[in-house]
């Protein structure tokens, strides 16, 4: 951002409706037209008697002096028609990028030399509701520009007594009147160090041969790019060939971070001193290693199995543990996601892992009374370890007081002593005969007589 030079400062302001300048009728808002004329008789819009000694033409505005040797003239563009913006579609945007660009108003012919050429900076006056999308469209369409493009609109319509208008349009005139600021790639000029990029849906953007260029050639300068999706919930990931091309071009992936934690990770990163970029290479490794796992374990858990695969691949070098020890195994286990599970086996997870509160994917799935993971993770060699088949004899008789069959049988499935005692030596057994509960009596019994995986004692015996 430069100060404009130059005594005399020219801008088009496209109006395109919003409620900056609506007018009630039968008690509701609607897009009001006849904003210059507003304008022309608010004193803080339009210095009259300047005007009138210039003999500036009727559709010319002057702002009072903000700077001794500078002054801004506008003309107000009028649109027709004017839109509450939940109206506008892609096609009114690149209409409005078209008014900067080239011909004309929509509603008049085409001026003998394009807008953009007789303008100095240009401001988009635009309702609020859908002004981040015109925002976005704009700063994709307009290539190339070199001059300030400012969108701004209200709450509340300029003509009202109290209102957020008169600010925002003035601090907007005066903002495309004195600086010049160009487009957003731009922003990745020195001294920029860093940028967060905010993409569509799992980071994915256009890809653009000049656009990733110009990325490319930021990201060997040095520059840090982080790459966060839009989207309220999920992450970057490398599913669309789109997103791929961004992290091609030298971005980084920003995972599920919000753009305002990127933002304060990358400040603070940027900040330490003395960090070389190798640093923040080690940095944006960390940051990987810290999200991954996390992913993972996310993805396992809802049984998500693309973005899991994708994620193990991801990870394939690297441990999957992440900072509880969980690896998604764990999370597999612990939601009874079967197909995950497999998924994982196949992989080679550590079917016995424990996280740092001591747990297994075999005591989570028990804890989930998920039967089929744990035939799947018995058969893959997973088993309670001496110390869980010892206090298992405590949960059995919490369990048969309960008369929670499928616990038991759950507990019996990942092996356990069906008759281990609890803390006071009594066994399940007898709690449920005490307890006169005869299913779970027959059921202790029923298991006693089974076989394998059914049956009372372990057939798996594990050290530790
Ligand atoms: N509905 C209005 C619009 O987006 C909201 C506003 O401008 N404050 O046009």
């Amino acid at each position: 951002m430069a100060r404009a030079a130059g005594p005399e400062r020219r801008l088009l302001a496209v109006y395109t409706g919003g409620t900056i300048g609506m007018r009630s009728e039968g008690g509701v808002l609607v897009p009001g037209k006849g904003l210059a004329a507003v304008l022309r008789m608010l004193p803080m819009f339009h210095d009259e008697e300047h005007a009138r000694a210039l003999g500036l033409p009727e559709d010319t505005l002057v702002l009072p002096p903000a700077s001794p040797d500078q002054r801004v003239f506008y003309t107000v563009l009028e649109c027709q028609p004017l839109f509450d913006s939940s109206d506008m579609t892609i096609t009114e945007w690149v209409q409005i990028a078209q008014i900067i660009e080239e011909l004309g108003c929509l509603s008049r012919p085409p001026p003998l030399q394009s807008h953009y050429a007789r303008y100095d900076g240009f401001v988009v006056i635009h309702g609020t509701d859908t002004m981040a999308f015109a925002a976005s469209v704009l700063s994709f369409v307009l290539e190339n520009l070199q001059k300030t493009v400012i969108l701004t609109g209200a709450q509340v319509p300029i003509h009202a007594l109290w209102n957020d208008g008169r600010e925002n349009l003035l601090g907007a005139l005066l903002l495309a009147g004195q600086y010049v600021i160009p487009e957003v790639r731009a922003f990745l000029q020195p001294p920029m160090k860093g940028v967060v990029m905010e993409t569509f849906g799992s980071g994915n953007g256009p890809t653009k041969p000049d656009l990733l260029q110009e990325l490319r050639a930021a990201a060997e300068r040095g520059l840090v790019i982080v790459n966060c999706t839009h989207c309220l919930q999920g992450a970057v990931t490398s599913d669309y060939g789109a997103g791929v091309a961004l992290s091609g071009a030298g971005t980084v992936p920003g995972f599920d971070m919000t753009s305002e934690a990127a933002l304060a990770k990358l400040s603070y990163v940027l900040g330490l001193p003395g960090l070389s970029l190798d640093g923040r290479k080690e940095e944006a490794d960390e940051m990987w290693d810290a999200l991954v796992p996390s992913l993972a374990c996310a993805a396992a858990y809802t049984g998500d199995l693309e973005a899991l695969q994708v994620l193990v691949e991801l990870g394939s070098d690297r441990s999957l543990e992440d900072f509880s020890g969980q690896t998604p195994l764990h999370a597999a286990a612990r939601a009874g996601q079967a197909g995950a599970v497999t998924m994982l086996l196949q992989r080679g997870l550590d079917v016995n892992a424990r996280d740092k509160g001591g747990l297994s994917p075999l005591l989570l799935a028990v804890g989930g009374r998920h039967r089929g993971v744990i035939g799947l993770l018995r058969a893959a060699g997973a088993c309670l370890s001496a110390q869980e088949l010892e206090d298992s004899g405590t949960e059995l008789c919490r369990l048969a007081s309960r008369a929670d069959c499928e616990g038991l049988r759950a507990w019996g499935q990942a092996g356990a002593d069906l008759r281990q005692p609890g803390y006071d030596g009594h066994s399940a057994l007898h709690v449920a005969d005490a307890a006169g509960n005869l299913e779970v009596v027959a059921l202790l019994q029923n298991l006693r007589g089974g076989a394998g995986d059914q049956a009372l004692g372990p057939d798996v015996f594990c050290g530790g």
